[in-house]
């Protein structure tokens, strides 16, 4: 088998980057370690910039986004009863942000694929990259019983922080950085319309919590927990209880409860590798680089990096210059550290952090009280919460 772009990974970053290539006339094969329906299943973000929203137009599927992603032109901050509205609208000069399920995305990029006719191969086990430090890579890996061999001009390594293409590089070639927090967050799917038509982010001596959607009538919300903490260890009523202790009284009356769809502890942390490229291998999305979900920004930055990946394939095959795959990992990195900071930033903000003290509280409130009264403060929220420019 030969292709031009061997792309590792069917989660959003793959799926993109694919879309976008098969448009240009760019060869491309996904290789996916799991099924079809196991990464429909899992339920991530929700929260879309708008560079994102105008680069899923660009690859063809905005239709159901356009008509489905809720736009919100701001969310709330709650400190222990205290309610205060960032108007994202007002403040960033007219940006918004979309509120469109991540599985909602796959699943558009996927039938996009499909109706393309693009091959995409589904539980392929033992993916492994060849020589991409030379002019030649391949990679190979097993399907249906059978040993493949792929040979490409590029590999994009677009499979997540546990996938293989970041593992592949040589450990001397390669720098990390990395934040965990002592806490995760537990999270609840419940068909009920949500307890606020925008997002309410809580700081609250018993923790953090959040309350999110994915459309009118289904609200996705996030408690804070210890690590170690287990999913089995937590009904329903036991998860609501502790959400609505968390929420100012007006926010917590109007939550609705239901049985869970789905219920998931996903720990926290800040991780960024560097450099993103190495000879012809090419790492995006939270293959690179992970963010505390608190900024809504782990998505956002996979679709930035295959706006910049995009532009540089297209850049080489269609004008014979290699100056974007040159730049790419700065162009990409430069923006990266900017959301790895206003998450760093916004976790701080809103969570308790078991081994501080009355001082770190009082910091914390400081920081919100500024927020409210301080326009400048507030500005600088918004113009990263929409998304820095690309
Ligand atoms: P993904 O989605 O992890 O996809 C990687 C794919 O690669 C496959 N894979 C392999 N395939 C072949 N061979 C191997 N050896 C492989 N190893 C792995 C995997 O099966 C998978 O299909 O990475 P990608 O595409 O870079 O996308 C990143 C996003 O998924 C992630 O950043 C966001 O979900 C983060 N995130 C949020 N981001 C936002 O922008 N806004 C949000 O509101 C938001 N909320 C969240 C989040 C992440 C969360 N969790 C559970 C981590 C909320 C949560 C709770
Ligand atoms: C979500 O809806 O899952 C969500 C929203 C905002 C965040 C994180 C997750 O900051």
């Amino acid at each position: 088998m030969r292709t031009q772009v061997a792309i590792i990974g069917a989660g959003p970053a793959g799926l993109l980057l694919g879309q976008l290539l098969s448009r240009a006339g760019i060869d491309n094969v996904i290789l996916e370690r799991r099924s079809a329906d196991y990464v429909l299943s899992r339920i991530r973000a929700g929260v879309l910039e708008q560079g994102m929203v105008d680069l899923l137009h660009e690859a063809g599927v905005g239709g159901r986004l356009d008509h489905e992603g809720l736009v919100h032109d701001g969310f709330s901050l709650a400190f222990n009863d205290a309610l205060h509205r960032l108007d994202l609208k007002k403040l960033s000069g007219g940006k918004t942000v979309t509120v469109y399920g991540q599985t909602e995305v796959t699943r558009d990029l996927i039938e996009a694929r499909q109706a393309l006719g693009r091959p995409t191969v589904y539980e392929a086990e033992n993916v492994a990259l060849h020589h991409f430090d030379g002019p030649a890579p391949r990679v190979t890996f097993r399907t249906n019983g059978q040993e493949k061999e792929l040979h490409c001009d590029f590999i994009a390594g677009c499979d997540g922080y546990h996938g293989i293409a970041r593992a592949s590089v040589p450990a001397r070639s390669l720098q990390t950085f990395e934040r965990v927090y002592p806490f995760g967050w537990l999270g609840l799917l419940v068909d009920k319309p949500p307890a606020a038509h925008e997002l309410v982010y809580a700081n609250h001596e018993r923790g953090f919590a959040l309350c999110s959607m994915r459309s009118a009538g289904r609200s996705r919300y996030y408690v804070q927990v210890p690590l170690g903490e287990k999913v089995e260890d937590w009904s329903d009523d036991a998860f609501f209880d502790e959400l609505r202790r968390r929420l100012p009284a007006e926010v917590a009356g109007a939550v609705q409860t239901g049985p869970s769809l789905e219920k998931s502890i996903a720990p926290l942390r800040s991780f960024v590798a560097e450099p993103m490229r190495f000879g012809r291998l090419f790492l995006a999305g939270d293959a690179a680089h992970i963010v505390p979900p608190t900024g809504a920004k782990g998505l956002n930055l996979a679709a930035s990096d295959i706006r910049y990946l995009f532009d540089a394939f297209r850049e080489h095959y269609r004008d014979g210059s290699n100056a974007g795959l040159d730049g790419y990992s700065a162009r990409a990195l430069a923006r990266v550290w900017k959301a790895e900071r206003f998450s760093w930033w916004m976790t701080n903000l809103l969570h308790r952090f078991p081994e501080r003290d009355g001082f770190d509280r009082r910091i914390q409130e400081a920081e919100f009280d500024y927020l409210v009264h301080s326009r400048a403060a507030a500005t600088a929220v918004a113009e990263n919460y929409v998304g820095l420019p690309y």
